[in-house]
């Protein structure tokens, strides 16, 4: 059967620059300013952080996919056979082709992404790569409540295995990670399987380092999103005027990204006015580390049983699998 057929592309994506300004007016209207660390990834934002996972200081992406590819055949063991697959961002289809390479005949992939353009390309590229395997992209936010086609998961008789790579999982609270892996439960039934990569607790320094590369390419990635809210609004906030400064904040166990305002400056944003202190920082985004108990933990209290769990040599990086 042809799970394409059944699926048509959900497209939630269109009151897009509204939604964006709402939420930029918003985050920068607090006492403490934020912006959310979705909007980073624009076609610029994408090459970059593309280009920050090449950086020597970023461990997490090459760490990850050596983990995939040490333990693959357990993982294919442990999945069995003709299983759908979901991933929720679908990032530029490194680790879904080692999946697709390295499990028993998978079904299909369904990945869910914000961005329309980064699915598209991912999708062709993957079709081509893997002919037997039915490709559904859907635009859709996972941060919001996932709407998947009415029924599907419900009535495929397949196991289901979630692929949530990447340590994206970092960017929630550990409160919001939690509900996130409640709802995810709630989409699957007994059996079903979530692959889940976390990144680990570990010396200050080699965490600093990672959010702080030599070439400057985090930096540019943060500034960038700055640059895209001058170049998708009438504004004269400017990218030049801001820098980046990103630390490990041990009492929270997260790295914090900051834009920190180079002087007093009042920007105007469409009918918007916001004020800026010399000093003064926007956060943009959190990057929770975990213990592998404390993943643990927070994966049972979703209803998740901790099945296996696999790290480098280094512990620098966990890759979980857990069973509804
Ligand atoms: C994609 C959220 C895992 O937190 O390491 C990399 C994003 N930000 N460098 C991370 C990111 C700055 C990344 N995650």
């Amino acid at each position: 059967q042809n799970v394409n057929a059944a699926l048509s592309m959900v497209d939630e994506s269109t009151p897009q620059n509204e939604e964006f300004l709402a939420d930029v007016l918003q985050g920068l209207s607090q006492r403490n300013k934020t912006l959310p660390c979705k909007y980073f990834y624009d076609e610029k934002g994408s090459q970059l952080f593309e280009a920050i996972c090449d950086t020597p200081e970023y461990y997490i992406t090459r760490t990850e996919i050596g983990i995939l590819q040490h333990n693959m055949a357990q993982i294919a063991d442990l999945v069995g056979p003709s299983c759908d697959i979901l991933e929720f961002g679908a990032g530029a289809g490194v680790k879904i082709q080692l999946l697709l390479d390295g499990l028993k005949a998978p079904r299909s992939y369904i990945p869910i992404d914000i961005s329309m353009e980064i699915l598209e390309s991912s999708a062709q590229k993957l079709a081509r790569r893997f002919p037997h395997v039915d490709i559904v992209p859907i635009v859709g936010d996972y941060h919001k409540d996932i709407e998947l086609p009415e029924g599907f998961l419900k009535q495929t008789p397949h196991k289901k295995l979630v692929f949530f790579p990447g340590s994206t999982i970092s960017n929630f609270t550990p409160e919001e990670a939690l509900g996130f892996l409640a709802r995810i439960r709630k989409l699957l039934a007994e059996g079903d399987v979530l692959l889940i990569g976390v990144d680990c607790i570990k010396p200050t320094h080699l965490l600093n380092a990672a959010y702080n590369d030599k070439a400057g390419v985090t930096a540019a990635f943060n500034l960038n999103l700055l640059d895209r809210i001058a170049d998708t609004f009438d504004t004269n906030l400017a990218s030049r005027h801001f820098l980046h400064h990103a630390y490990f904040n041990s009492q929270q166990s997260r790295i914090e990204m900051h834009l920190v305002s180079k002087r007093d400056q009042i920007i105007r944003i469409e009918d918007k006015t916001v004020r800026f202190a010399r000093g003064e920082t926007i956060h943009t985004e959190n990057s929770y580390k975990y213990s592998l108990h404390g993943f643990k933990a927070m994966a049972e209290e979703a209803a998740f049983e901790t099945n296996t769990v696999w790290q480098d040599e280094d512990k620098l990086f966990s890759l979980h699998y857990l069973t509804a």
